[in-house]
């Protein structure tokens, strides 16, 4: 039984690192992006790195819209450009110097489907995503529920008393989230979910 334990609690922190590396890379190649589309899950990091030259990331809603929100740097040579996305939906980004030379990108956030099961008698959710100050988790009652830090922090660990229980969020600070959850008949679920 103890070694069970430990077992699963390696495992899990097996997955909570696997979890946190979800980091992506997006490099200048002369007068473009490489790759120049990209499809990541929400709260994952895109890092931009200028392998040389003057260049920017612009994907303010400045430029544009439709953006579900803004990030960038300015135009200079030897960056490196971070932006964690945690909202979902479609991004365009350009280099303003080269954007009419086609210097332009895509990246496309998913927002994770939180049901991690297609059984229907084991589907289980979490919402919404990005979350504030609560989080529903429907269909789990008797379960537990464990919420860790990026850097692998145990945050939450409650046990979830009804089917359609509310999960109080207000003390977490603004953040990536991993979260497992343990249902009764120990099928578990991990993910990663977003503190606005
Ligand atoms: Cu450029």
């Amino acid at each position: 039984m103890y070694l069970k334990k430990i077992t699963l609690a390696f495992t899990f922190f097996m997955s909570v690192v696997s979890l946190a590396q979800t980091n992506h890379t997006i490099s200048t190649s002369g007068m473009s992006w490489s790759p120049s589309e990209l499809t990541v899950e929400i709260g994952d990091t895109v890092t931009f790195i200028n392998t040389g030259g003057n260049h920017n990331v612009n994907g303010t809603q400045s430029t544009f819209p439709n953006n579900p929100e803004s990030f960038g740097n300015s135009v200079s040579s030897g960056w490196t450009f971070q932006h964690i996305f945690s909202t979902g939906g479609e991004y365009n980004f350009q280099c303003d110097p080269h954007a009419n030379g086609g210097m332009t990108g895509k990246i496309i956030v998913q927002n994770e489907l939180f049901a991690q099961n297609l059984n229907n008698e084991n589907f289980l959710s979490l919402f919404p995503n990005p979350f504030q100050n609560s989080l529903n988790i429907q269909n789990c009652e008797g379960g537990q529920v464990f919420f860790y830090s990026i850097v692998g922090k145990l945050e939450i660990n409650q046990t979830i008393l009804s089917s359609n229980y509310i999960l109080n969020t207000e003390e977490l600070p603004a953040g990536v989230y991993l979260y497992k959850v343990i249902k009764p008949n120990n099928e578990t679920f991990s993910g990663k979910l977003v503190k606005k």
